[in-house]
């Protein structure tokens, strides 16, 4: 007699329904979602640099951000078009890592990424361990539909302040909407607060 299967095959738990925001559902995949085409972007070319409001600029080559040190994590991400992908693995480094020289005289940061993709945050929102410029997705290297090589991620707010293609930081005087805070979505985009729209 074979031995017995241990688990329940073909069934999985229920999600703790704790860890999905009002509004969201659950999304085993992961969907695409690009305002336009995908950008050619090289690593051998490619370069993420801060600048504007700030007492020194940096600029970043891809070797010098392999150089710097790398974390890998576990986060959720919530699209405001109402999915919710759990635990999903990333590896990259830390938006704390790549201003620690720049000596910002500003709290407005306008996100860039190639292809013109534009979003913003207070400082904030992208310091003390929450955000991250990500180039390896569940230990390959990030799909270029996803955002490869690389792009930021800030999972506690909606997905669309995650920036593919990140090409970097501009300080800014004050509050500078991107592309989807001038199209109609919320300025800040907390999922936990269902902050998606202008009325919201
Ligand atoms: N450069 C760029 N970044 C972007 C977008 C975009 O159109 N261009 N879309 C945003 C939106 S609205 C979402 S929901 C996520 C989608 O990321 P995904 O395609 O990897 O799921 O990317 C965000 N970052
Ligand atoms: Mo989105």
């Amino acid at each position: 007699m074979p031995p017995i299967t241990r688990g329940f095959r073909g069934r999985r738990p229920d999600v703790d329904p704790s860890r999905i925001p009002p509004g969201q559902h659950h999304e085993r995949g992961f969907p695409v979602l690009t305002a336009g085409p995908t950008p050619p972007v090289d690593t051998a070319t490619w370069t993420f640099d801060v600048g504007g409001l700030v007492g020194a600029e940096q600029v970043f080559t891809w070797e010098d951000l392999m150089a710097l040190p790398q974390e890998t994590f576990t986060v959720d991400i919530h699209c405001v078009t109402t999915w919710t992908k759990l635990d999903t693995g990333w590896t990259g480094v830390s938006v704390d890592e790549l201003l620690k020289d720049v000596d910002p005289r500003s709290e407005w940061v306008t996100i860039r990424a190639y292809g013109g993709y534009t979003t913003n945050l207070p400082l904030a929102d992208l310091t003390g361990g929450k955000a991250w410029v990500v180039h390896t997705f569940d230990g390959e290297p990030l799909e270029a539909r996803h955002g490869g090589p690389a792009r930021l991620l800030v999972p506690h707010l909606y997905f669309w302040k995650s920036a593919k293609w990140v090409r970097g930081f501009t300080f800014t005087p004050n509050e500078q909407p991107g592309f989807w805070e001038q199209n109609g979505y919320h300025r800040r985009g907390d999922p936990w607060r269902e902050q998606r729209y202008w009325s919201d």
